[in-house]
Protein backbone atom coordinates (compact mmCIF):
# COMPACT_ATOMS: atom_id res chain seq x y z
CA UNK A 1 0.00 0.00 0.00
CA UNK A 2 1.13 3.46 -0.54
CA UNK A 3 0.35 5.89 1.66
CA UNK A 4 0.96 9.78 2.01
CA UNK A 5 1.74 11.10 5.83
CA UNK A 6 2.33 14.14 7.03
CA UNK A 7 4.63 14.39 9.73
CA UNK A 8 4.23 17.01 12.76
CA UNK A 9 6.67 16.31 15.16
CA UNK A 10 6.14 19.76 17.06
CA UNK A 11 7.83 21.07 20.46
CA UNK A 12 8.79 19.60 23.76
CA UNK A 13 9.89 15.83 23.15
CA UNK A 14 7.72 15.67 19.61
CA UNK A 15 10.81 15.59 17.47
CA UNK A 16 12.57 12.43 19.41
CA UNK A 17 9.31 10.56 19.92
CA UNK A 18 8.37 11.31 16.23
CA UNK A 19 11.88 9.66 15.05
CA UNK A 20 10.99 6.26 16.74
CA UNK A 21 7.66 6.86 15.08
CA UNK A 22 8.66 7.04 11.60
CA UNK A 23 11.66 4.62 12.42
CA UNK A 24 8.87 1.93 13.19
CA UNK A 25 6.68 3.10 9.79
CA UNK A 26 9.86 2.53 8.15
CA UNK A 27 10.53 -1.12 9.49
CA UNK A 28 6.59 -2.18 8.75
CA UNK A 29 6.95 -0.91 5.35
CA UNK A 30 10.07 -3.07 4.83
CA UNK A 31 9.12 -6.13 5.66
CA UNK A 32 5.66 -5.92 4.35
CA UNK A 33 6.34 -4.13 1.11
CA UNK A 34 4.83 -0.81 1.93
CA UNK A 35 5.69 2.99 0.71
CA UNK A 36 5.14 5.09 2.88
CA UNK A 37 5.84 8.88 1.72
CA UNK A 38 6.29 11.60 4.50
CA UNK A 39 6.14 15.23 4.37
CA UNK A 40 7.37 17.14 7.68
CA UNK A 41 5.30 20.08 8.38
CA UNK A 42 6.09 22.79 11.12
CA UNK A 43 3.22 23.70 13.95
CA UNK A 44 3.00 24.75 17.77
CA UNK A 45 6.07 27.10 19.25
CA UNK A 46 8.37 26.05 16.41
CA UNK A 47 5.60 27.40 14.10
CA UNK A 48 5.23 30.69 16.06
CA UNK A 49 8.79 31.46 16.16
CA UNK A 50 9.49 30.84 12.72
CA UNK A 51 5.88 32.25 10.38
CA UNK A 52 3.84 33.62 13.79
CA UNK A 53 0.66 30.80 13.53
CA UNK A 54 1.32 27.65 15.16
CA UNK A 55 -0.52 25.91 12.55
CA UNK A 56 0.20 28.05 9.20
CA UNK A 57 -1.30 27.67 6.00
CA UNK A 58 1.49 25.81 4.52
CA UNK A 59 1.13 23.03 6.90
CA UNK A 60 -2.50 22.67 6.50
CA UNK A 61 -1.98 22.18 2.98
CA UNK A 62 0.34 19.33 3.40
CA UNK A 63 -1.96 17.70 5.83
CA UNK A 64 -5.00 18.80 3.51
CA UNK A 65 -2.80 16.25 0.95
CA UNK A 66 -2.18 13.17 2.63
CA UNK A 67 -4.10 10.15 3.41
CA UNK A 68 -3.07 10.48 7.38
CA UNK A 69 -1.26 12.76 9.45
CA UNK A 70 1.38 11.81 12.38
CA UNK A 71 1.33 14.05 14.98
CA UNK A 72 3.64 14.41 18.24
CA UNK A 73 2.63 17.12 20.52
CA UNK A 74 3.48 21.17 21.11
CA UNK A 75 3.97 23.38 24.13
CA UNK A 76 6.43 25.31 25.18
CA UNK A 77 7.50 26.64 28.69
CA UNK A 78 8.21 30.08 27.23
CA UNK A 79 4.27 30.13 26.86
CA UNK A 80 3.10 28.41 29.50
CA UNK A 81 4.86 31.07 31.64
CA UNK A 82 3.51 33.79 30.05
CA UNK A 83 -0.37 33.89 30.70
CA UNK A 84 -0.38 37.24 28.61
CA UNK A 85 0.76 35.55 25.36
CA UNK A 86 -1.82 36.15 22.51
CA UNK A 87 -0.74 32.91 20.55
CA UNK A 88 -0.27 29.99 22.17
CA UNK A 89 0.82 26.17 20.62
CA UNK A 90 -1.98 24.62 21.94
CA UNK A 91 -4.10 26.92 19.95
CA UNK A 92 -2.01 25.47 16.53
CA UNK A 93 -3.66 21.70 17.29
CA UNK A 94 -7.18 23.21 17.94
CA UNK A 95 -6.80 25.25 14.48
CA UNK A 96 -5.77 22.07 13.11
CA UNK A 97 -8.88 19.62 14.75
CA UNK A 98 -10.85 22.57 13.64
CA UNK A 99 -9.79 22.66 9.92
CA UNK A 100 -9.54 19.21 9.46
CA UNK A 101 -13.29 18.90 10.65
CA UNK A 102 -12.04 16.23 13.47
CA UNK A 103 -14.61 15.95 15.52
CA UNK A 104 -13.90 12.58 17.03
CA UNK A 105 -10.69 11.83 19.22
CA UNK A 106 -10.41 7.74 19.79
CA UNK A 107 -9.10 6.87 23.18
CA UNK A 108 -8.11 3.25 23.58
CA UNK A 109 -7.40 2.15 27.81
CA UNK A 110 -5.65 -0.75 28.07
CA UNK A 111 -3.92 -2.22 30.51
CA UNK A 112 -0.14 -3.91 29.93
CA UNK A 113 0.40 -6.93 32.14
CA UNK A 114 4.21 -6.68 33.11
CA UNK A 115 3.14 -2.65 34.28
CA UNK A 116 0.12 -3.52 36.73
CA UNK A 117 2.04 -3.01 39.52
CA UNK A 118 3.25 0.34 38.56
CA UNK A 119 -0.14 1.74 39.00
CA UNK A 120 -0.71 3.38 42.02
CA UNK A 121 -4.24 1.02 41.79
CA UNK A 122 -4.78 -2.53 43.37
CA UNK A 123 -3.57 -4.52 40.34
CA UNK A 124 -6.81 -7.02 40.84
CA UNK A 125 -8.94 -4.22 39.86
CA UNK A 126 -7.01 -3.23 36.54
CA UNK A 127 -6.52 -6.93 35.18
CA UNK A 128 -8.24 -7.02 31.76
CA UNK A 129 -9.36 -3.54 31.84
CA UNK A 130 -9.91 -2.57 28.20
CA UNK A 131 -12.05 0.34 27.28
CA UNK A 132 -12.17 3.49 24.89
CA UNK A 133 -12.77 6.91 25.39
CA UNK A 134 -14.33 8.61 22.95
CA UNK A 135 -13.79 12.46 23.39
CA UNK A 136 -15.95 15.08 21.15
CA UNK A 137 -12.91 17.46 19.51
CA UNK A 138 -13.94 20.14 17.84
CA UNK A 139 -16.52 21.68 19.99
CA UNK A 140 -17.62 22.71 23.81
CA UNK A 141 -15.67 24.74 26.02
CA UNK A 142 -12.41 24.68 23.54
CA UNK A 143 -13.83 26.74 20.67
CA UNK A 144 -16.80 28.33 22.63
CA UNK A 145 -16.86 32.11 22.46
CA UNK A 146 -14.31 33.43 25.15
CA UNK A 147 -13.34 36.47 27.40
CA UNK A 148 -10.57 37.58 29.96
CA UNK A 149 -9.94 40.83 31.12
CA UNK A 150 -8.45 42.06 34.46
CA UNK A 151 -11.44 41.31 36.58
CA UNK A 152 -13.42 38.95 34.20
CA UNK A 153 -13.01 35.83 32.27
CA UNK A 154 -14.85 33.28 30.70
CA UNK A 155 -15.44 30.59 28.34
CA UNK A 156 -18.77 29.15 26.69
CA UNK A 157 -19.32 25.30 26.47
CA UNK A 158 -21.54 25.57 23.56
CA UNK A 159 -22.93 22.36 21.72
CA UNK A 160 -25.42 21.72 19.11
CA UNK A 161 -27.62 18.86 17.81
CA UNK A 162 -25.98 17.86 14.74
CA UNK A 163 -22.14 17.88 16.96
CA UNK A 164 -23.79 15.57 19.19
CA UNK A 165 -25.88 13.31 17.69
CA UNK A 166 -22.43 12.68 15.11
CA UNK A 167 -20.04 12.28 18.04
CA UNK A 168 -22.71 10.15 19.64
CA UNK A 169 -23.10 7.89 16.62
CA UNK A 170 -19.54 7.51 16.74
CA UNK A 171 -19.92 6.18 20.23
CA UNK A 172 -22.34 3.48 19.80
CA UNK A 173 -21.05 2.36 16.54
CA UNK A 174 -17.57 1.76 18.82
CA UNK A 175 -19.95 0.24 20.88
CA UNK A 176 -21.57 -1.70 18.48
CA UNK A 177 -17.95 -3.58 17.35
CA UNK A 178 -17.03 -4.13 21.27
CA UNK A 179 -18.73 -5.49 24.03
CA UNK A 180 -21.91 -3.46 23.47
CA UNK A 181 -21.61 -1.35 26.65
CA UNK A 182 -21.64 2.64 26.09
CA UNK A 183 -21.52 5.44 29.02
CA UNK A 184 -22.43 8.69 28.13
CA UNK A 185 -20.62 10.88 30.60
CA UNK A 186 -21.75 14.62 31.75
CA UNK A 187 -22.87 16.76 34.14
CA UNK A 188 -26.27 17.13 33.13
CA UNK A 189 -27.43 17.97 37.06
CA UNK A 190 -25.36 21.40 36.51
CA UNK A 191 -24.92 21.73 32.78
CA UNK A 192 -27.71 22.48 30.14
CA UNK A 193 -25.30 21.46 27.56
CA UNK A 194 -24.86 17.78 29.22
CA UNK A 195 -28.59 18.13 29.72
CA UNK A 196 -29.08 18.16 25.66
CA UNK A 197 -26.46 15.41 25.42
CA UNK A 198 -28.16 13.32 27.70
CA UNK A 199 -31.57 14.20 25.71
CA UNK A 200 -30.25 12.95 22.83
CA UNK A 201 -28.55 9.77 23.86
CA UNK A 202 -32.01 8.45 25.46
CA UNK A 203 -33.23 9.68 21.62
CA UNK A 204 -30.52 7.50 19.78
CA UNK A 205 -31.11 4.72 22.02
CA UNK A 206 -33.81 2.82 20.00
CA UNK A 207 -31.72 2.65 16.99
CA UNK A 208 -29.09 0.69 18.57
CA UNK A 209 -31.07 -1.84 20.87
CA UNK A 210 -28.51 -3.84 21.29
CA UNK A 211 -26.10 -1.89 22.75
CA UNK A 212 -26.51 -0.97 26.97
CA UNK A 213 -26.18 2.48 27.38
CA UNK A 214 -25.89 4.15 30.67
CA UNK A 215 -25.22 7.49 32.12
CA UNK A 216 -22.66 8.82 34.22
CA UNK A 217 -21.97 12.39 35.63
CA UNK A 218 -17.93 13.13 35.39
CA UNK A 219 -17.87 12.98 39.00
CA UNK A 220 -18.61 9.49 39.03
CA UNK A 221 -16.91 7.97 36.23
CA UNK A 222 -13.62 9.86 37.60
CA UNK A 223 -13.69 7.68 40.38
CA UNK A 224 -15.37 4.89 38.65
CA UNK A 225 -12.48 4.45 36.31
CA UNK A 226 -9.85 4.44 38.80
CA UNK A 227 -11.73 2.07 41.21
CA UNK A 228 -13.70 0.11 38.55
CA UNK A 229 -12.03 0.14 35.23
CA UNK A 230 -13.38 -3.02 33.88
CA UNK A 231 -16.96 -2.04 33.91
CA UNK A 232 -16.49 0.05 31.27
CA UNK A 233 -16.64 -0.60 27.54
CA UNK A 234 -17.40 2.49 25.57
CA UNK A 235 -17.07 5.80 27.14
CA UNK A 236 -18.19 8.74 25.02
CA UNK A 237 -18.40 12.45 26.17
CA UNK A 238 -17.79 16.41 25.76
CA UNK A 239 -13.90 17.71 24.90
CA UNK A 240 -13.24 19.11 28.25
CA UNK A 241 -14.51 15.88 30.27
CA UNK A 242 -12.69 13.71 27.88
CA UNK A 243 -9.46 15.63 28.11
CA UNK A 244 -9.33 15.25 31.60
CA UNK A 245 -10.42 11.72 31.97
CA UNK A 246 -8.34 10.52 29.52
CA UNK A 247 -4.99 12.09 31.80
CA UNK A 248 -6.35 9.99 34.52
CA UNK A 249 -6.61 7.01 32.58
CA UNK A 250 -2.43 7.02 32.63
CA UNK A 251 -3.15 5.46 36.23
CA UNK A 252 -4.47 2.60 34.45
CA UNK A 253 -1.85 2.22 31.63
CA UNK A 254 0.90 3.10 34.39
CA UNK A 255 2.14 5.93 32.10
CA UNK A 256 1.38 8.69 30.19
CA UNK A 257 3.81 8.00 27.97
CA UNK A 258 1.75 4.63 26.90
CA UNK A 259 -1.50 6.22 25.63
CA UNK A 260 -2.07 6.56 21.95
CA UNK A 261 -4.93 8.36 20.12
CA UNK A 262 -6.48 8.84 16.47
CA UNK A 263 -8.73 11.71 15.70
CA UNK A 264 -11.33 11.45 12.71
CA UNK A 265 -13.82 13.39 10.97
CA UNK A 266 -14.55 15.07 8.14
CA UNK A 267 -10.48 15.64 6.15
CA UNK A 268 -7.47 13.73 6.71
CA UNK A 269 -6.90 11.25 10.04
CA UNK A 270 -4.82 12.46 13.06
CA UNK A 271 -2.81 9.82 15.13
CA UNK A 272 -0.66 11.33 17.99
CA UNK A 273 -0.08 10.40 21.83
CA UNK A 274 -2.73 11.67 24.42
CA UNK A 275 0.07 13.09 26.37
CA UNK A 276 1.80 16.78 25.61
CA UNK A 277 5.38 17.45 24.54
CA UNK A 278 6.80 17.80 28.03
CA UNK A 279 9.35 20.80 27.35
CA UNK A 280 11.49 20.13 30.20
CA UNK A 281 12.30 16.82 29.43
CA UNK A 282 12.86 17.62 25.58
CA UNK A 283 16.64 16.71 23.79
CA UNK A 284 17.63 14.18 26.48
CA UNK A 285 16.65 11.60 25.38
CA UNK A 286 13.80 10.54 28.33
CA UNK A 287 10.52 10.25 26.86
CA UNK A 288 8.79 6.89 26.07
CA UNK A 289 8.00 6.85 22.55
CA UNK A 290 5.36 4.06 22.91
CA UNK A 291 2.72 6.09 22.39
CA UNK A 292 3.74 7.81 19.34
CA UNK A 293 4.69 3.89 17.96
CA UNK A 294 0.98 2.87 18.83
CA UNK A 295 -0.67 6.31 17.10
CA UNK A 296 1.09 4.65 14.33
CA UNK A 297 -0.11 1.44 14.72
CA UNK A 298 -3.35 2.84 14.71
CA UNK A 299 -2.72 4.87 11.84
CA UNK A 300 -2.19 1.81 10.12
CA UNK A 301 -4.74 -0.09 11.46
CA UNK A 302 -7.24 2.86 10.30
CA UNK A 303 -6.24 1.71 6.57
CA UNK A 304 -6.87 -1.90 6.91
CA UNK A 305 -3.04 -2.88 7.63
CA UNK A 306 -4.34 -4.84 10.92
CA UNK A 307 -1.41 -7.62 10.43
CA UNK A 308 1.32 -4.78 10.34
CA UNK A 309 -0.43 -3.15 13.67
CA UNK A 310 -0.73 -6.20 15.27
CA UNK A 311 3.14 -6.85 15.10
CA UNK A 312 3.89 -2.89 16.15
CA UNK A 313 1.55 -4.37 19.59
CA UNK A 314 3.43 -7.55 19.74
CA UNK A 315 6.31 -5.76 19.49
CA UNK A 316 5.37 -2.85 22.32
CA UNK A 317 4.58 -5.78 24.58
CA UNK A 318 7.43 -7.52 24.17
CA UNK A 319 9.84 -4.42 24.97
CA UNK A 320 8.09 -4.27 27.82
CA UNK A 321 7.88 -7.82 29.19
CA UNK A 322 11.97 -7.65 28.32
CA UNK A 323 12.17 -4.62 30.51
CA UNK A 324 13.37 -2.37 27.46
CA UNK A 325 11.54 0.91 29.51
CA UNK A 326 12.11 4.41 29.61
CA UNK A 327 12.55 5.62 33.67
CA UNK A 328 8.88 6.54 34.27
CA UNK A 329 8.32 2.54 34.13
CA UNK A 330 11.74 1.34 34.80
CA UNK A 331 12.22 -1.82 36.81
CA UNK A 332 13.73 -0.98 39.92
CA UNK A 333 17.53 -1.21 39.85
CA UNK A 334 16.82 -2.32 36.03
CA UNK A 335 18.86 -0.96 33.22
CA UNK A 336 18.39 2.92 32.01
CA UNK A 337 16.87 2.39 28.73
CA UNK A 338 16.03 5.97 26.74
CA UNK A 339 14.01 7.02 23.96
CA UNK A 340 16.11 5.92 21.11
CA UNK A 341 17.03 2.67 22.64
CA UNK A 342 13.16 1.66 23.31
CA UNK A 343 12.77 2.64 19.65
CA UNK A 344 15.56 0.33 18.43
CA UNK A 345 14.50 -2.28 20.21
CA UNK A 346 10.78 -2.49 18.94
CA UNK A 347 12.33 -1.49 15.14
CA UNK A 348 15.00 -4.56 15.42
CA UNK A 349 11.82 -6.51 17.04
CA UNK A 350 9.88 -6.05 13.84
CA UNK A 351 12.93 -6.50 11.75
CA UNK A 352 13.25 -10.25 13.14
N1 LIG B 1 -0.33 15.15 21.66
C1 LIG B 1 -1.23 15.96 22.38
C2 LIG B 1 -0.75 17.34 22.67
O1 LIG B 1 0.13 17.86 22.04
N2 LIG B 1 -1.37 17.93 23.68
C3 LIG B 1 -1.14 19.30 24.07
C4 LIG B 1 -2.42 20.07 24.02
O2 LIG B 1 -2.50 21.10 23.40
N3 LIG B 1 -3.46 19.52 24.65
C5 LIG B 1 -4.78 20.04 24.63
C6 LIG B 1 -5.71 19.07 23.99
O3 LIG B 1 -5.31 17.94 23.66
O4 LIG B 1 -6.85 19.44 23.77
Amino acid sequence: MKLKIAVLEGDGIGPEIMKQGVAVMDAIAAKFGHEFEYTPAICGAHAIEEVGDPYPDSTHEVCMQADAVLFAAVGSLKFDNDPTAKIRPETGLLAMRKKLGLFANVRPVATFDCLLHKSPLKEELLKGADFVVIRELTGGMYFGAKYQDNDQAYDTNIYTRPEVERILKVGFEMAMTRKKHLTVVDKANVLASSRLWRQIAKEMESQYPEVTTDYMFIDNASMRVLTEPRYFDVIVTENTFGDILTDETSCITGSMGLQPSSSLGEHTPLFEPVHGSWPQAAGQNLANPIAQILSAAMLLEHFGLNEEGALIRKAVTASLDANVRTPEIQVEGGEKYGTTEVGEWIVNYIKN
